[in-house]
């Protein structure tokens, strides 16, 4: 069984929101194609309190960008985004939601981030979504969705670890290149760890709608 997991396609990582992802919004149509090759599609959502530890204005003095400590754990700090119950963490309006079986939301701690879909950057907590899929019988995840170099790989990394034969689909990503050279370096880190690389034209076409 293979499963389609799709990474924070939500309004503040698109174009007019408050952490843009450089043409996040040429992802959609790739999601939304891809869903209808898939028979269990799941999301995740980065969904904040407003008071969330790695937003940099929760900490006087530092911008976005800049790296701090937070309870023991390296933070890049970023501008307040997808806050709970804000437009800015809904999933896209232009994403069709009907095939997405589940939601798992992520980042709800205050004191910590979560870039993987499945654990916290501690990895202290999981958000259910390898009991889930396990549950499904899903053995290989498709993954793609924002950012490349954040939550798409960290999703990714986790993936191989809990188990999964897990594929990126390469151009149903975009990402942050907060440093130049960070998306490529962030797919040769996946690569490595066991990531099957793959554009969505290559994606075989079993599945049925
Ligand atoms: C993300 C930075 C902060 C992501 C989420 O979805 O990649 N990046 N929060
Ligand atoms: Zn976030």
């Amino acid at each position: 069984m293979r499963a389609l997991i799709l990474v924070d396609l939500q309004n503040d990582f698109l174009m007019g929101g408050a952490l843009a992802v450089p043409n996040g919004d040429d992802v959609l149509p790739i999601a939304n194609e891809c869903q209808r090759k898939f028979n269990l599609t799941v999301a995740t959502q980065d969904f904040h309190p407003p008071n969330h530890g790695s937003f940099a204005a929760m900490h006087p003095g530092k911008q976005p960008g800049d790296v701090i400590e937070l309870h023991g754990l390296q933070q890049v700090l970023w501008p307040v985004h997808c806050v709970q119950g804000e437009p800015g963490s809904d999933l896209a309006p232009k994403l069709d939601t009907a095939l997405i079986h589940k939601v798992f939301v992520k980042g709800t701690d205050p004191d910590i981030d979560s870039y993987s879909g499945f654990f916290d950057n501690g990895r202290k907590k999981t958000t259910g979504l390898t009991d889930y899929l396990r549950h499904k019988g899903v053995t290989e995840v498709y993954v793609m969705g924002l950012a490349t170099d954040y939550c798409v790989k960290f999703t990714a990394l986790d993936a191989v670890q809990e188990g999964f034969r897990t594929f990126l689909i390469e151009d149903g990503c975009r990402g942050v290149n907060l440093q130049p050279g960070d998306v490529q370096r962030a797919v040769e880190e996946m690569k490595q760890t066991g990531v099957v690389v793959i554009s969505s034209d290559e994606l075989p076409m079993d599945a049925i709608v």
